[in-house]
């Protein structure tokens, strides 16, 4: 059974948009565990390391920026197979290229106020839930709907 924690962040469009709840709540009733929860304000040194792939492009100011404007939600997902999970529910980067369906097609017209961040892969999830909780903010706790959301070989 493949189960994988990940990092989610709910930008500052979403904060502003008061679309908190809707958000977290789309990933409750997927049947994805909240491990972990927070608000956290950014700030450059934190940003230019997660952003780091992007530093060289012409809109990385920009983007830092935006990421600054109010504090951002930062979530631990879990479930199997939660990296990939997470990243299609998400959609693509560009929110009027997203599908109806995804969270960026659902909420967003833009290619940077996108509504979400979602860690790509299992390397980065380790790196950016390291980055963003420390251990003891990410919790296990157990849901007694489990046998509801999987079989029993996590199918
Ligand atoms: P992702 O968030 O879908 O993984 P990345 O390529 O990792 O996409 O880019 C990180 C973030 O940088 C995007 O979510 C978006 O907010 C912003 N971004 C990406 N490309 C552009 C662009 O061309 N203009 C402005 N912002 C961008
Ligand atoms: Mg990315």
């Amino acid at each position: 059974m493949n189960t994988q924690k990940t990092l989610v962040l709910l930008k500052p469009c979403t904060v502003q948009r008061a679309l908190i709840g809707e958000i977290i709540s789309r990933f409750e009733k997927k049947g994805l565990r909240v491990a972990g929860l927070k608000m956290m304000q950014l700030d450059d040194a934190i940003l230019a390391e997660h952003y780091a792939h992007l530093v060289d492009r012409p809109f990385f100011p920009g983007l830092k920026e935006s990421m600054m404007v109010t504090p951002v939600i930062a979530l631990a997902l879990e479930g199997v197979d939660a990296i990939e999970v997470v990243r299609q529910m998400a959609g693509p980067t560009n929110g009027r290229k997203a599908l109806p369906g995804t969270i960026r097609g659902d909420y967003s017209m833009s290619g940077q106020q996108n509504i979400v961040h979602a860690s790509d892969g299992p390397e980065t999830a380790a790196a950016e839930l390291a980055r963003f909780f420390r251990p003891e903010e990410i919790f296990e706790w157990k849901s007694p709907l489990e046998r509801s959301l999987y079989s029993d070989d996590g199918c």
